[in-house]
């Protein structure tokens, strides 16, 4: 059996581009500075797969309870629907439970990360003969361009994981806007937020023992030697990552363990013995507070499950 899956190899970005533009404008940046969207390359979506079952972190296990223990619930509030949309979907593992909820005639997969997302979704059309598999290699964080033959009436977007906390509490208003925007009235979000919670907790699950997201990390750098003409040393950073309370977001850098000058194509940068780079942000909301700002995007907020610890939320949100 020919398993279709239907590539949209149209929306691709220009990644070795854009990684070259943006470590180029971050280097020289104060702060330094590099998007968390460039930790994906295979080895990184491997590492952060590898993350998702530490101990620690705890985001992805509580995320796929909540989402199990909310499948007829979700049936209810957002079905019946006839396409699915993740964004972000990685190993596409969560999105099991809502394709055996829902039962929806398409799927449409969007990924930064092009290998990881054809192994995924050739996946999911193996295990599910009877779903229509698109998939989409694109970086959906500044526009959400879905492919012609993928005019749906009734779609539900699924944006799980707390992805949505990478972006600051205006840039993910404006993207909650945009995806209001994009989608027909009555179309559905369905969006895994991190909750605010003990510092302890938060900064053990980026800072797990067997240091996988140290190594997820330092693969950025890893990363731009890989791809770009650099003689960047990732032995010469170390990972830091701690809870900054009054932001309430969680943050990532790679501190230079001396002093240092860095070549990046052919431009040279120097980083100061313990200077940072700003590598990533995930922020943290209460019930509330998200809430809040999915209503300041337009969406009316439906539904909301929780674990009974509070750790992680899922939020129905409809336009
Ligand atoms: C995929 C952005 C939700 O912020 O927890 C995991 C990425 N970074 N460990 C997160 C991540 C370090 C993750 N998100």
């Amino acid at each position: 059996m020919a398993l279709a899956i239907h590539f949209h190899d149209r929306l691709q970005q220009p990644h070795a581009a854009s990684l070259r533009e943006e470590t180029l404008r971050g280097f020289a940046a104060t702060p330094k500075q590099v998007s968390p969207k460039f930790f994906y390359d295979r080895r990184g979506s491997e590492l952060f797969e590898q993350i998702c079952q530490q101990p620690e972190y705890y985001l992805t296990r509580t995320e796929e309870r909540i989402l199990a223990d909310a499948a007829g619930d979700i049936r209810e509030i957002a079905g019946p629907r006839s396409d699915l949309i993740e964004l972000g979907s990685g190993a596409s593992r969560k999105v099991r439970l809502l394709l055996e909820a829902l039962h929806p005639a398409s799927y449409l997969g969007i990924d930064i990360s092009e290998d990881f997302l054809r192994s995924s979704t050739q996946r999911l059309a193996a295990d599910y003969p009877w779903l229509e598999v698109h998939a989409a290699c694109t970086d959906f964080s500044h526009e959400l361009a879905l492919p012609e033959d993928f005019a749906s009436e009734h779609p539900l977007v699924f944006f799980p994981g707390s992805s949505i906390g990478n972006f600051t509490p205006e840039e993910a208003a404006a993207l909650l806007r945009h995806l209001h925007d994009v989608l027909p009235v009555g179309g559905g979000l369905l969006i895994g937020v991190d909750l605010v919670k003990p510092r302890a907790v938060l900064e053990a699950a980026y800072n797990d023992r067997a240091q996988v997201t140290a190594a997820f990390n330092l693969n950025l750098l890893q990363r731009i030697g890989n791809e770009l003409d650099s003689d960047i040393d990732p032995s010469r950073f170390a990972h830091h990552a701690f809870f900054n309370e009054a932001e309430s977001r969680i943050e990532m850098h790679l501190v230079s363990r001396q002093a240092q000058d860095v070549t990046v194509e052919g431009r040279c940068f120097h980083f100061d013995a313990g200077e940072s780079l700003h590598t990533e942000n995930s922020y943290k909301y209460t019930l509330h507070s998200f809430a809040a700002l999915a209503d300041g995007a337009g969406f009316d907020c439906r539904a909301q499950w929780t674990d009974p610890r509070e750790l992680f939320s899922v939020h129905y949100l409809q336009r």
